[in-house]
């Protein structure tokens, strides 16, 4: 059984900070990319390169067929019905918008309500405030408990016959807490509610199935999925794409244009005005490849080991705060934390300097910061690539902290 899977990815390979060797503890904000995303890449500016969907001569319709196959791709990936039920965007967060911007500005009225949860990251919640704002809708939210939860009661309590969209994160990008996402959708649908699912940092950790789930739409980003930026994915069930008008209006998405009017093609080429992202689709794909290939089962259990690992260490020290639940299966390895009396950035800034990369800050959730009681955290997120060396890398260089900023002893 293999183990070890960074020598899949040249970046950590290679990579040196400050005479150190990489710890990359950040895949939460963007994962690095296997040799063999990089090389399809590569492959198709060295022989396939032209605009997609335009020009009728061979190199035009082999990039016109690379990007459709990867969104046959992606369809099958996640289970879709069909690949016209992908839509291929910049990411999550272009993803949500068209959702709210679009979908929930045409169906939503005066006083029907919006549910979201106090853990959504910005992108989940800023379009929702803009869209309830234009249409007096109501913008309401699910609590977590103490432990960083959704609990059933709060999810019965809130899905109301007011809710017309439930709008939640498949993971939370601060806890790494996997929601209840089967109950949200079923109470939702009971009550004639559609959920928009933000898989963001769900997809990378664990498989998808839109059917099984019965998910209206599901919103995902390539660069965290091991594929380059720039590329991410709408799922929406055909019956809700159909009736949706474009966003952005440009080349490829008409079928006539008057001098007045312009009618527009059906499928998800009339989400994608302009030219669109091949090589990022080309990437997604061999992403894709990548990862099954590897099995989600297997991701799971290297990851759960990982993270299991690096909450013993992290729970081990007297002077280190872990939010959200603290162990379990349900779980990702994104791993938020405090140290007594130091600053966030402090830490990460003396962690960095033994090559360790974890983010600190609001991770773009307010919302949820303030309602932990909290300014900011420090955030390690690990992914099957990563190792328990580098777990004691980031153990050791914590126990440090305080020494370095003259904290004293605890
Ligand atoms: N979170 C993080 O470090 P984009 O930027 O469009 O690819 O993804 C936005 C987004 C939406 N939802 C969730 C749950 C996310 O985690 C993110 C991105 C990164 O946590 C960058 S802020």
């Amino acid at each position: 059984m293999r183990t070890n899977y960074s020598d899949d990815f040249p970046l950590l390979k290679n990579s040196w900070e400050n005479g150190k060797r990489l710890v990359y503890l950040d895949n939460a904000a963007t994962t690095q990319k296997p040799a063999q995303v990089i090389e399809a890449v590569r492959k198709y500016y060295e022989h396939y390169n032209a605009n997609p969907h335009r020009g009728a001569y061979p190199l035009s319709e082999k990039a016109t067929e690379l990007y459709e196959t990867a969104r046959e791709r992606v369809a099958g990936f996640i289970g879709a019905g069909s690949p016209e039920e992908i839509v291929f965007t910049k990411g999550t967060t272009e993803s949500l918008n068209l959702v709210a911007g679009i979908y929930g500005m045409d169906i939503l009225q005066e006083g029907d309500e919006i549910l979201i949860s106090i853990a959504e990251h910005h992108s989940n919640l800023i379009p929702w405030q803009a869209v309830a704002k234009a249409k007096g809708a109501r913008l309401r939210y699910l609590y977590t408990d103490e432990n960083g939860k959704l609990t059933q009661e709060e999810i019965a309590a809130n899905i109301t016959s007011q809710t017309r969209i439930v709008a939640v994160a498949q993971v939370s990008n601060v806890l790494g807490i996997v929601n209840p996402i089967g109950e949200i959708i079923k109470k939702a649908h009971e009550a004639g509610a559609v959920v928009v699912l933000d898989a963001a940092q769900g997809i990378p950790h664990m498989q998808v199935d839109v059917q099984a789930l019965d998910v209206d739409f599901l919103a995902f980003s390539g660069h965290k999925l091991y594929a380059p930026m720039g590329i991410g994915v709408l799922y929406a069930k055909k019956e809700h794409l159909s009736k949706m008008r474009p966003l952005l209006f440009g080349g490829g998405m008409v079928d006539d244009v008057s001098e007045q009017t312009a009618t527009f093609t059906d499928g998800p080429a009339k989400f994608e005005g302009g030219t669109q992202n091949v090589e990022g689709a080309v990437g997604l794909h061999s992403a894709i490849d990548y990862l099954e290939n590897i099995g989600y089962e297997r991701i799971g259990e290297v990851e759960n080991e990982l993270t299991q690992y690096a909450l013993a260490r992290l729970n081990s020290m007297p002077y280190v705060t872990v939010y959200g639940r603290e162990s379990g299966h349900n779980r990702t390895g994104v791993i938020s934390f405090n140290i007594d009396g130091a600053h966030p950035h402090d830490v990460s800034t003396i962690l960095s300097a033994d090559g360790v990369a974890i983010r600190s800050g609001h991770h773009c959730a307010h919302p949820l910061m303030r309602h932990m009681g909290v300014n900011a955290t420090c955030r390690a997120s690990l992914c099957f690539y990563n190792t328990k060396e580098d777990i004691d890398v980031l153990a050791g260089s914590i126990c440090k902290v305080r020494e370095v900023l003259k904290l004293g002893a605890k």
